[in-house]
């Protein structure tokens, strides 16, 4: 199985440092959504990062981080998930998750808003909610992790795994949306999750 897209994508970088974690060899293309947009859309018409490409199964693909992630889990087994079994833990993992690819994705809005529409034509009321939405989650995550820590080293799950992705991408691409001392459990479990095997060799630049 190939997966395609570029590693300074969070749901790119979520899925290959989930791979490692399930054991899941998985071979990796870096093609990028805006610099390689027709070599992407001869893999995927669609042109969304990431895509995963099923050699086995003719070429199909696979869109969507999360559901890229479910089939990888289904794949490795229930020894291996990256999900508590526990109902209420699991609830608790993917209510974190939930605020982790939000600010993914408002970082990737602004991130869009900043570097791809015209300065002239940008739309401030649009920018401040998006802001606003992006603190909202991350303070919302700190108090998750103030209630309760995420498991980290070699016991890092996919909610540790989601929230430093984030935060590491949200510091690449809008860091001025973000302050450490705002937020230090965020930043202070991204710092050790940045050290792990997985996270080193799947750089975000
Ligand atoms: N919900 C999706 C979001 C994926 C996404 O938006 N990826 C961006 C790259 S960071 C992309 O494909 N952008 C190109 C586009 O949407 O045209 C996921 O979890 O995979």
């Amino acid at each position: 199985m190939k997966l395609i897209g570029m590693l300074d994508s969070p749901y790119v970088r979520r899925v290959a440092i989930s791979a490692r974690h399930l054991g899941i060899d998985l071979e990796h293309e870096s093609v990028s959504v805006f610099r390689h947009f027709e070599q992407f859309q001869q893999i995927n018409p669609v042109v969304k990062a990431p895509t995963l490409v099923l050699v086995l199964d003719d070429g199909e693909v696979l869109v969507d981080s999360t559901l890229i992630i479910d089939y990888l889990e289904a794949l490795a087994g229930p020894s291996k998930s990256l999900m508590p079994g526990d109902l209420k833990q699991r609830l608790r993992s993917l209510r974190v998750i939930g605020l982790a690819l939000a600010a993914c994705e408002k970082s990737v809005q602004l991130y869009y808003e900043r570097n791809l529409r015209p300065a002239d034509i940008q739309y401030q009321p649009w920018v401040e909610r998006v802001e606003g939405q992006l603190a909202a989650a991350y303070s919302a995550l700190e108090r998750e992790l103030s209630k309760q820590p995420l498991s980290g080293g070699s016991e890092i799950a996919q909610d540790g795994i989601t929230v430093a992705v984030a935060w590491s991408f949200t510091n690449l691409v809008v860091p001025d949306q973000v302050d450490a001392s705002r937020f230090p459990r965020i930043a202070q479990f991204t710092a050790e999750a940045e050290k792990l095997e997985a996270f080193v060799a799947t750089p975000i630049t």
